[in-house]
């Protein structure tokens, strides 16, 4: 990391929303990673560098709802960069509006133009393709659905239906439920859909880490949703993974075509537009691909002084 003459770390930033959500891409200061795949660099950031990952995204400078983008250099001879990206509680294995946001960011620091970007993340190179008027597409790792109309015995609410699908995350969806995806009920949607992931990880299904639920489209989108992501916070964006999740299970139910346009609004109406391809029929495998905008807010540098108490974020 960087150093003032008073010893004071300093990182330098990048903020950016997508949708309403926000990624911070740490362009410099970030922590010593050894180079290697990007999974092992995900252990390595995990267990020798968490305090890093608790300085940027949480409180005081951060918040619940930010999600962190470290660049690490590329696996991939042609990617323009490897990311991690992280958020309040832990490490996501893809992050779509943290793509989009990185992908404008990028552009916004001169890096990269128009046109097509290998991303290395995690779990698999993306191609991120930026457009001329500055939205940005990408087609993310390969998803499917792992299972379909499970039920679960949710205490409190009863029998809850849901499927289970990889979209760079793990998600449970649910399609068929009583409640209104209204901002002014985001407490009320938190607890019962952390309740929601409680019983679906003690029943069964111990990957699943997002949940979201799906009603009727608001504003002009086929379909509108409420995403809780691992850390509680509740995703202001559709949430690239889980509209790839929902692709998916919209794929393998044959509810959607190959290459029919999908819009799926957030629960604050902002929209990412979708779509898939078939990469494996048999298996139901597809590559979906999502287009959204981010917009940067903000360029700044973090300082953590050695006298602050909290220069490591507060942890919880
Ligand atoms: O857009 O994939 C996404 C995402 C995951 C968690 C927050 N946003």
């Amino acid at each position: 990391m960087t150093s003032t003459a008073d010893s004071t770390r300093v990182l330098d930033v990048v903020d950016s929303h997508t949708g309403g959500e926000p990624t911070r891409v740490v362009i410099a200061g970030g922590p010593p990673l050894r180079p290697g795949p990007l999974p092992d660099q995900v252990t390595q950031f995990r267990t020798e560098f968490d305090h890093f990952r608790s300085a940027v995204v949480n409180e005081p400078r951060g918040s619940d709802v930010m999600v962190g983008a470290l660049l690490v250099p590329p696996v991939s001879p042609q990617a323009v960069t490897g990311v991690i990206f992280f958020n309040n509680v832990g490490y996501l294995g893809m992050c779509g509006h943290g793509t989009i946001g990185l992908m404008v960011t990028l552009a916004h620091l001169g890096r990269i133009g128009p046109g097509d970007h290998l991303l290395d993340t995690p779990v698999g190179p993306v191609t991120a393709t930026l457009h001329p008027d500055g939205g940005v597409s990408l087609t993310n790792v390969p998803s499917y659905r792992k299972a379909a109309q499970v039920s679960i015995e949710v205490p409190g609410l009863g029998p809850i239906r849901g499927d289970v699908s990889w979209g760079g995350n793990w998600f449970f969806l649910v399609e068929s439920h009583p409640w209104s995806l209204d901002l002014s009920q985001v407490e009320r949607l938190t607890e019962i859909t952390w309740k929601i992931r409680q019983a679906v990880n003690e029943q069964g299904f111990p990957e699943v880490d997002h949940v979201e639920l799906f009603s009727p489209g608001r504003a002009g989108g086929h379909s509108r949703n409420f995403v809780l992501c691992p850390g509680k916070a509740y995703d202001r964006s559709p949430c690239g993974t889980g509209t790839s999740a929902k692709l998916a299970c919209l794929a393998a139910s044959g509810k959607l075509a190959e290459n029919e346009p999908w819009i799926q609004e957030s629960i604050l109406g902002s929209s990412f537009e979708g779509h898939f391809r078939w990469l494996d029929r048999e298996q139901g495998i597809i590559a979906p691909v999502i287009r959204g905008t981010a917009f940067v807010t903000a360029e700044c540098r973090l300082r953590l002084d050695p006298r602050d108490p909290f220069r490591w974020g507060v942890r919880s």
